[in-house]
């Protein structure tokens, strides 16, 4: 079910929980501002996604609310994450879900990496 993007953090979300280690990943990146781990139901033959350590919602809270340090290093993270997956030749592509709207079912910020094929003009 998707979410609303402006509801409080819920630190029970499974993303949450995952950065708890309460839940077992399979994780391919971590560093103190983000984690990037296999996606339980991948859309394409590589589907990883990258969640900031931080509490927030949705990438409307984080870009709102994350600091200049938190936001650099996250970005910079997702971008590490798919150099050294090998996907910047033949490419990539990233997508964050956000709100009822963008059908966001993790109340916990993710960007999804999808590579591995030709992905097409969109991925809905
Ligand atoms: P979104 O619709 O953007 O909120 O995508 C949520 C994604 O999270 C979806 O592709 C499936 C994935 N997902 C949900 N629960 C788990 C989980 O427990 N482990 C992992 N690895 N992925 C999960």
């Amino acid at each position: 079910m998707a979410i609303d993007a402006t509801q409080p953090y819920d630190d029970e979300n499974i993303f949450a929980k995952i950065l708890r280690d309460e839940i077992p990943n399979k994780t391919v990146y971590e560093d103190e501002h983000a984690l990037a781990f296999h996606d339980i139901n991948p859309q394409a033959p590589h589907h990883i996604l990258v969640i900031p350590k931080g509490r927030y919602v949705s990438w409307d809270d984080f870009s709102a609310n994350g600091s200049d340090g938190e936001i650099a290093g996250f970005v910079r993270a997702v971008g590490h994450v798919a150099r050294e997956a090998g996907m910047v030749e033949p490419g990539y592509r990233l997508l964050a879900n956000i709100g009822k709207d963008g059908h966001q079912e993790v109340p916990h910020l993710h960007v999804h990496i999808f590579a591995g094929k030709p992905l097409g003009p969109m991925l809905m």
